[in-house]
C-alpha cells in the first residue's frame, strides 16, 4: 500500500543507509520493501513511535533487511521467487513432517545426512531438527536456552553442516525446519553477561528490576509455566544485584521487546537462519513475547504486532520462508497467530494444533469421541494460506488445554474430567493401560500436565509386560489410528521420531542431574536403530506400526482431498464413539474421502441416516483405502471395527 508518511520515511531511509547497500543488485528487495514498508513503518511506529531513537532504529532495521538480502545465495533467492509464484505450495498434502533431536536420532548433523534414507523410507519430507544452537550444557532446556544464536553447538556440528544438510534436503525435495528461540536467552548469552557486568544498554534488553516492587505486581496476574521446578517468574541475579524476569527456567531470561533494538537483533537472527537454508522457522513460545502489568503476559496484542513485523520483514528479505507459531494457548487464542483482521495469514502461516492433539488424547482415555467432536467444531477458523501443524506427540508435555465450555457441552465437569484424564494417563485410574508421568503439578491451581511417549501412553508398555497379544494389538491400533487422524484432518502432520517404531518411555534421564527433574525427557530418548531394523521383520510390532504409517503417508500424498483448503466437513453421527468427517478435493468435488474413526475398543455401528444426504454409501458400499477392504451397508448402518480409522472412497 502507498501512503505518504511511510513513503517519505522510506525515501529518507534510502538516502541515509550505508552506501554499499545502494550499489548492490537489489531489485526484488526494493519492490518487496516498497510493498511492505507501509505496514512495517506503521507497526514499528505503533510500538516504538514515541522513542527518541525511533528513526535510528528504523534505519537499523532496514539496513539489517538489506544486508541479509545481499547475503542470500542465488539458490535461495530462486526458491523465494518460485514460492512467490506457487504461493499455496505448503498447503499441498504432499508434506509430511517429523521432529527429531539430531544427536539423539543420528549423533550429529553429518550423521543425520546419513540417516535420511530412514526418513524417506517412511515418507517424511519435512525435517524439524530440534534446537541445535550453543547452550550451556547443564542449563540448556533441551536447546531452548540459547547462549549464541549464530553458533551451532559443537557437539552437533557447524553452521556449514547446517547449510550442507539444507542443500542435501533440497535435492531430495525435503524441507528443513529450524527453531528460533525468540522469547528468551540463556543467562550466559553475551547480552545477559554484559547486563550482569552493569552495562545499561544490555540491561535494557531484559526485564530488570532493582527491588521486588514491579516483580510482585507482575506476579499478581502471571501464571507459572514450570511451577514445581521453576516457581515464580523472576530470579535474583547476584552479579547484577537485580531481579530479572525468567518466565520459564531461572536461567532463561525473557527478552524485553519494548526495546526496538531487541526486535532488530531477533529479526537479524531469523534472517541469518533463513539464509542458512531453513525453509520453515519454528518461533518458540510466541505467546509470551509481550509483558504487561495486570495481564497474564500471554497473547497480548503487542505480541501479535511483533510477529506481524517479523513476518513483514522476513517477506522483504526471504519471502519463501514460513513461520510456525509455537503457541500452546487456549483454542480461542491460537487462531490469532495466523494474523488477525487479515485475509491471508500475516503472522505465522503455520500453527501447532495443540487443541486437536489434546482432544485426541481425550478420545483415547474416554474411548469415545464426544469431546473430540465438540472441540473440532470449535477449532478457530483459519485464514487463507494458513495451515495447522497436526501432531500426536512432541518433545514437550501434553497440556489438557481444551475449552471448559466444550468440556461442559460434552457432559463433563471440567475439574473432574481433567482429574480423570490425569489419573488415566498416569495409570492410576482402574483399568488404565497408560504409563505417563504427571508434569508441572501446581498445588495452588490444581493443574497438571502429562509426560510420556506416545506408545507408553497408548498402552503398549503395559501390554508388552502382559505378553498378551490382545492388548498389544489394541495399543498398536491406537497408535495407528492417532496418526491416521493427523494425516487426514487437514494441515501438515508432524510425526515425532521414535513413534513409528513404538518407542516406549525411557528412564535414562534420571541418571543425568541436569535432566532428572524434568520428566519431559522420558520422551526424548536415543533412537534405537536396532529396534528400527525390526521394521523389516515380519510380525514384529515395529513392522506392524511402521508399515501401516508408511502406507498411510503414501496414500495421503496421492489424495488431493487431503490438501488443506478449508475442505473438511465434520459430520454429526448418532454414535458417540465415532469421529466422522468428509474431505473434498476443491478442484474436483467428486473426489472425496470419508474419514471414520472409532475410539472404542468394541466395533461400532455407523448409522447412515445423517450420511445419506451427502450422497455417501449410495451404492451401499465404500472401499477403505489403507486395507483395500469393502465396507458394506447392513440394516442402514456400517460396522466400524474397534480402534479403526477408515479412509473410505466410493
Ligand atoms: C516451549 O514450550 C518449548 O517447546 C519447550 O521445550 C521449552 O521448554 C519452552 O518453550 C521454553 O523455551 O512455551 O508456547 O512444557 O508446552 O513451555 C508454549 C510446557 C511454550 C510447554 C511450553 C512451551
Amino acid at each position: 500500500m502507498y501512503e505518504q508518511a511511510s513513503h517519505a520515511m522510506l525515501n529518507d531511509i534510502l538516502r541515509e543507509i550505508k552506501p554499499e547497500i545502494g550499489d548492490f543488485r537489489l531489485r526484488h528487495f526494493y519492490t518487496r520493501l516498497g510493498a511492505n514498508f507501509y505496514s512495517i513503518h506503521s507497526l514499528f511506529r505503533l510500538l516504538y513511535g514515541d522513542r527518541l531513537d525511533f528513526k535510528a532504529q528504523m534505519v537499523s532495521l532496514v539496513e539489517t533487511l538489506a544486508l541479509r538480502y545481499m547475503e542470500r545465495v542465488p539458490d535461495l533467492r530462486k526458491s523465494d521467487l518460485a514460492r512467490e509464484r506457487d504461493y499455496n505450495w505448503f498447503l499441498s498434502q504432499k508434506w509430511v513432517g517429523m521432529a527429531l533431536y539430531c544427536d539423539r536420532f543420528a549423533g550429529d548433523l553429518k550423521g543425520l545426512r546419513a540417516k535420511l534414507p530412514y526418513l524417506q523410507d517412511l515418507g517424511i519430507n519435512m525435517v524439524h531438527i530440534m534446537p541445535i544452537l550453543d547452550c550451556p550444557p547443564d542449563h540448556a532446556d533441551g536447546g531452548y536456552a540459547v547462549r549464541d544464536y549464530f553458533k551451532v553447538d559443537a557437539r552437533y556440528g557447524t553452521t556449514e553442516d547446517v547449510e550442507a544438510l539444507g542443500m542435501t534436503l533440497k535435492k531430495r525435495d525435503m524441507l528443513l525446519v529450524l527453531d528460533v528461540v525468540v522469547n528468551h536467552t540463556s543467562n550466559e548469552h553475551e547480552w545477559a553477561q554484559r547486563a550482569q557486568r552493569g552495562e545499561k544498554k544490555y540491561q535494557d534488553y531484559y526485564y530488570v528490576f532493582d527491588d521486588r516492587d514491579m516483580p510482585d505486581t507482575f506476579e499478581e496476574t502471571m501464571p507459572e509455566v514450570f511451577p514445581d521446578t521453576a516457581p515464580g517468574n523472576f530470579t535474583w541475579d547476584e552479579a547484577m544485584g537485580k531481579w530479572v524476569m525468567t518466565v520459564f527456567n531461572h536461567y532463561q531470561w525473557d527478552l524485553n521487546y519494548r526495546n526496538p533494538a531487541v526486535l532488530v537483533e531477533m529479526i537479524d537472527i531469523i534472517l541469518f537462519w533463513a539464509n542458512k537454508g531453513a525453509d520453515v522457522l519454528r518461533l518458540d513460545a510466541v505467546a509470551f513475547l509481550w509483558k504487561k502489568i495486570g495481564s497474564t503476559c500471554q497473547n497480548e496484542r503487542e505480541a501479535h504486532l511483533l510477529l506481524q513485523l517479523m513476518k513483514d520483514c522476513c517477506q522483504v528479505t526471504a519471502p519463501g520462508v514460513l513461520f510456525i507459531a509455537e503457541a500452546i494457548v487456549a483454542p480461542s487464542e491460537v487462531g490469532k497467530y495466523f494474523g488477525e483482521d487479515a485475509i491471508n495469514a500475516k503472522e505465522c502461516e503455520i500453527a501447532y494444533n495443540a487443541t486437536f492433539m489434546s482432544l485426541l488424547w481425550d478420545g483415547v482415555a474416554t474411548k469415545n469421541a464426544v469431546l473430540l467432536n465438540q472441540g473440532i467444531r470449535h477449532l478457530p477458523v483459519k485464514l487463507d494460506r494458513a495451515t495447522w501443524l497436526n501432531y500426536v506427540r512432541c518433545h514437550d508435555d501434553i497440556g489438557l488445554g481444551f475449552d471448559d465450555k466444550d468440556v461442559r457441552l460434552a457432559g463433563y465437569d471440567p475439574v473432574q474430567h481433567r482429574h480423570f484424564l490425569l489419573d488415566y494417563f498416569t495409570g492410576k485410574f482402574p483399568g488404565s493401560v497408560a504409563r505417563g508421568l504427571p508434569f508441572g503439578e501446581n498445588p495452588k491451581t490444581g493443574d497438571a500436565r502429562i509426560s510420556g511417549s506416545l506408545a507408553s501412553l497408548a498402552g503398549l508398555e503395559t501390554a508388552l509386560a502382559s505378553k498378551d497379544p490382545a492388548p498389544i494389538d489394541a495399543a498398536i491400533k491406537t497408535i495407528v489410528m492417532l496418526h491416521s487422524l493427523i494425516l487426514s484432518l487437514g494441515g501438515i502432520p508432524l510425526f515425532y521420531y521414535g513413534d513409528a517404531i513404538g518407542t516406549l518411555n525411557n528412564l535414562e534421564y534420571l541418571k543425568d542431574p541436569s535432566k532428572r527433574d524434568d520428566n519431559r525427557w522420558v520422551n526424548r530418548s536415543y533412537f534405537d536403530w536396532s529396534k528400527a531394523e525390526l521394521r523389516h521383520q515380519s510380525g514384529t510390532l515395529e513392522q506392524r506400526i511402521f508399515n501401516e504409517l508408511k502406507k498411510m503417508i503414501t496414500l495421503r500424498k496421492e489424495l488431493n482431498a487431503f490438501a488443506d483448503f478449508d475442505n473438511r466437513q465434520l459430520l454429526a453421527v448418532d454414535n458417540p464413539h465415532l469421529l466422522v468427517f468428509l474431505r473434498t478435493d476443491m478442484h474436483n468435488v467428486r473426489d472425496r474421502v470419508l474419514v471414520v474413526s472409532n475410539f472404542n475398543t468394541d466395533a461400532q455401528r455407523l448409522p447412515l441416516g445423517t450420511l445419506r444426504p451427502y450422497g455417501l454409501f449410495q451404492k451401499n458400499a465404500m472401499r477403505e483405502l489403507c486395507s483395500g477392504a469393502c465396507y458394506t451397508v447392513e440394516n442402514e448402518a456400517v460396522m466400524i471395527p474397534a480402534l479403526a480409522c477408515c479412509w473410505l472412497i466410493d
